[in-house]
């Protein structure tokens, strides 16, 4: 008798996409985006865990500095290629923005990265993509866990951007394309890159999660719609920016640490400094995570377009919420690329608490 396949090797994510686009022809496209993102994402965990080896860990030998005045890591710059050319060459694409570009690139049909208006009349990309190539990167030569995080909208047919704008058309269009609230996502996630690498995501029907088998190099389903649970006990903020907090946090947390809080339990504290990390156990585990305002950072550290947002939409799709207090993030449309928001997401009953405190306090 045959040997099924399935048996052997479970789901992978290359037939979980294949039906997918089978029952749904409009995601045809989005299936072979995702086919890059999954051998971008396979390249960057072999990366990560060779670092060492290869001699590619700490900062840029150039001493490089991105548009938001972080210094770059090596590893940084290289996976930003990695992902950058794997998405570029689909063909799907006529945008994609990342953390480490300083503005939004346009790309023509062969998936060249063009600056002139000429490519407005050839790209026929219909998607956006916007990503972070290596999220906490600061902590990847010590071996704590990182990740890379994705979205994808479709890009507007009508150019958003004010024509008074001086900027030409091509530029004004690519922004366009990017600036679009979490509400316009088609799919997102993250992969993270840890004691195995696992490739979560949605494309608004459920979450589901994907471990790669390093033994046969393929992503098998292992996590089958993953469903926050409606209360956790974790909380994961970085208390060292307690005394600059919103007043109503502090509350809050007060509240959790003297086991005072709506479930009369103490939670406890659980904090990577990898924000894709951080959201994983927050999925599975439950709780609440967060990148809140504070005195030095009024809109926090988290980037919406590519941080917060991708995440929101993951968090709500397992049934969580995500806020920036009182805000619902999924509804901000980004005005800049890099523009930064406080973030706090996780169970719904957690985050729903903390904006009690938003609600009530200012
Ligand atoms: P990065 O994109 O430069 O790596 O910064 C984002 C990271 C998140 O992964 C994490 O949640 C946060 O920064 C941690 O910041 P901090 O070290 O201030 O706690
Ligand atoms: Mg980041």
């Amino acid at each position: 008798s045959f040997v099924n396949v399935c048996e052997e090797t479970g789901v992978t994510l290359s037939r979980y996409m294949m039906e997918m686009a089978r029952e749904n022809p409009e995601l045809s496209e989005v299936e072979s985006i995702f086919s890059s993102v999954q051998t971008a994402c396979k390249t960057i965990s072999n990366l990560v865990r060779r670092s060492s080896i290869r001699g590619i860990t700490g900062l840029e030998d150039s001493g490089s500095i991105n548009i938001q005045g972080e210094e770059q890591k090596k590893l940084d710059v290289i996976t930003n290629n990695v992902l950058k050319r794997a998405l570029q060459y689909t063909g799907k694409l006529a945008t994609i923005a990342s953390e480490e570009e300083d503005t939004p690139v346009l790309l023509d049909n062969r998936g060249n990265a063009v600056y002139s208006n000429d490519v407005l009349l050839e790209s026929e990309g219909r998607y956006v993509a916007v990503f972070d190539p290596l999220d906490g990167s600061s902590n990847v030569d010590a071996g704590i866990p990182t990740g890379t995080i994705f979205g994808i909208f479709e890009s507007p047919e009508e150019c958003e951007i004010d024509l008074e704008d001086d900027m030409d058309i091509a530029a004004r269009q690519c922004l366009s394309n990017t600036l679009q609230p979490g509400t316009q996502l088609v799919a997102a996630g993250y992969c993270l890159y840890s004691s195995a690498t696992t490739l979560v995501f949605t494309m608004g029907n459920g979450v589901n999660g994907f471990t790669l088998d390093e033994q046969i190099g393929e992503f098998v389903l292992t996590h089958p719609n993953i469903r926050i649970p409606n209360r956790g006990k974790i909380y994961s903020f970085n208390e060292s920016n307690r005394n600059d907090w919103d007043e109503p946090l502090v509350q809050y947390i007060n509240a959790l640490q003297a086991g005072k809080g709506e479930s009369g339990k103490r939670y406890s504290s659980r904090y990577i400094g990898s924000m894709v990390a951080d959201v994983h156990r927050t999925l599975l585990y439950g709780g609440i995570f967060g990148y809140p305002a504070d005195k030095k950072n009024m809109d926090g550290k988290l980037r919406l377009l590519y941080e917060a947002a991708p995440m929101a939409f993951l968090v709500e799709q397992a049934g969580g919420l995500a806020l920036t207090g009182k805000t619902r993030i999924m509804d901000l449309k980004p005005k800049k690329v890099h523009q930064r928001v406080p973030c706090i997401l996780g169970s719904r009953d957690d985050v729903a608490e903390m904006r009690k405190y938003y609600e009530t306090m200012s």
